[in-house]
C-alpha cells in the first residue's frame, strides 16, 4: 500500500505542473522557459515511476521459509543408497532415510551390493546422524518409524548387519539432541544370513511392544519373537519352515497384522510358498491361528495377494521398491 501511495503522488504532482505550464500566458510570456520545464518536468515524472517502482521491490514481503523442504534436502545433501527411499510418519515431521552407499558386504540379497553406512533422521526439521563404525552396514532399504516405548516420539527401527555375523535389528532413539541405539537383536552369527521384519505391535496385549522377525528366510526361516525394552532383545519363542523374501527382491513386506477377536494375528508365507499362515502370540508362544491354502507371489506385498480379515495398515513395515 505504501508504494502505491507514493507512486500516485509522483504522477498526480507531475499532471498539476504539466497543466500549469500549457496555459496559453505562460507559453506566450517565455516560450525556452516553457521549454525548458517540461523537460524537467519529464525527468520528474521519470522519477517518479521510478521511486515508486524502487519501493515496491523494498517492501514486497520476506519469503516465509527459504530453506528447501526436508526431502530436498535429505536428497541433495546426502549420498542416498539406490533405492533413494525415505520414511515419513503422518505428521510430516519425521523422516529418516539411509546414506552414506558402501559395497564393503558383498551380501547383495536385496537386489544390489550396495549397503548404507548412516541412518539420516529429522525430527521437527533438525537432522540427525548416526554412522555405523566398522565392520556394519544397514542391510535394508527404508527405516521404520515406530514409538516402540511408549513416549510419543518416534524411534526408528533398522536392519542392522556386522559383516562377520550377518544380520540383526537396531533401534534407534534421540536422547537428549543424539541418535542413539536404543535396542537390538543381536546378529544371527555367520556372514551372508540376513534377517526381515514381520511385524511391530502388541500382540497379546499386555501392553509391551512386541517385535517378530523371520530369520534367514531363504534357508529354513524361522519367526521369532522379542517384546521390545532397551538393550539387547530376548527371543521368547520361535517356529521354522516360513519366510517373507526371496533373494534378490526389494519386496519386504510379505507379511501382514490384522486384528480378530481381540486377538492381533499375524500371517507370512510358508517356506514352499504355497500356503499363507496365520500366527497369534500370547503367554509368550506362538500358536497357529489360521492356513490358507494359497501359492504366493514373492515379488508383490502379501496383502495384494488375498483378502484378509481386518487388515491393519502398516505404512511404514511395508517396504517394497519396483
Ligand atoms: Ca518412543
Ligand atoms: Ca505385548
Amino acid at each position: 500500500m505504501g508504494s502505491y501511495r507514493i507512486k500516485t503522488k509522483g504522477i498526480a504532482l507531475s499532471f498539476v505542473i504539466f497543466r500549469g505550464l500549457k496555459s496559453p500566458n505562460l507559453t506566450y510570456f517565455n516560450p525556452n522557459f516553457a521549454l525548458e520545464m517540461k523537460t524537467i518536468l519529464l525527468k520528474i515524472i521519470c522519477l517518479s515511476l521510478l521511486m515508486g517502482c524502487t519501493k515496491e521491490q523494498e517492501t514486497a514481503p520476506p519469503p516465509i521459509n527459504d530453506s528447501p523442504p526436508i526431502l530436498i534436502q535429505l536428497a541433495e545433501n546426502y549420498e542416498q543408497l539406490p533405492e533413494k527411499e525415505i520414511a515419513k510418519n503422518l505428521n510430516y515431521n519425521t523422516y529418516a532415510q539411509y546414506a552414506m552407499p558402501t559395497e564393503e558386504y558383498g551380501h547383495g540379497v536385496l537386489g544390489d551390493k550396495i549397503e548404507a553406512k548412516q541412518l539420516v533422521v529429522v525430527v521437527d526439521s533438525v537432522f540427525y546422524e548416526y554412522t555405523l563404525p566398522n565392520d556394519y552396514v544397514f542391510e535394508d532399504i527404508r527405516p521404520r518409524l515406530y514409538d516402540v516405548d511408549g513416549d510419543s516420539k518416534l524411534e526408528f527401527i533398522t536392519i542392522r548387519t556386522n559383516v562377520f555375523q550377518g544380520g540383526g535389528i537396531a533401534i534407534y532413539k534421540i536422547v537428549a539432541g543424539q541418535l542413539i541405539e536404543y535396542a537390538y537383536v543381536p546378529e544371527i552369527g555367520t556372514p551372508n544370513r540376513w534377517l526381515n521384519i514381520v511385524t511391530i505391535a502388541d500382540l497379546d496385549n499386555d501392553g509391551i511392544l512386541e517385535l517378530v522377525w523371520i530369520e534367514t528366510p531363504h534357508i529354513g526361516g524361522i519367526v521369532k519373537v522379542a517384546k521390545i525394552n532397551s538393550g539387547a532383545l530376548e527371543v521368547l519363542t520361535e517356529k521354522a519352515q516360513y519366510s517373507n523374501h526371496a533373494i534378490g527382491e526389494r519386496n519386504l513386506c510379505l507379511s501382514v497384522l490384522t486384528e480378530q477377536l481381540n486377538t492381533k494375528p499375524f500371517y507370512v508365507p510358508n517356506q514352499s510358498r504355497d500356503k499363507i499362515i496365520g500366527f497369534t502370540f500370547s503367554d509368550n508362544e506362538l500358536f497357529t491361528f489360521e492356513e490358507i491354502p494359497q501359492t504366493v507371489d514373492f515379488s508383490k506385498t502379501l496383502a495384494s495377494q488375498y483378502n484378509f480379515s481386518n487388515l491393519i495398515e502398516e505404512v511404514d513395515n511395508c517396504i517394497i521398491v519396483n
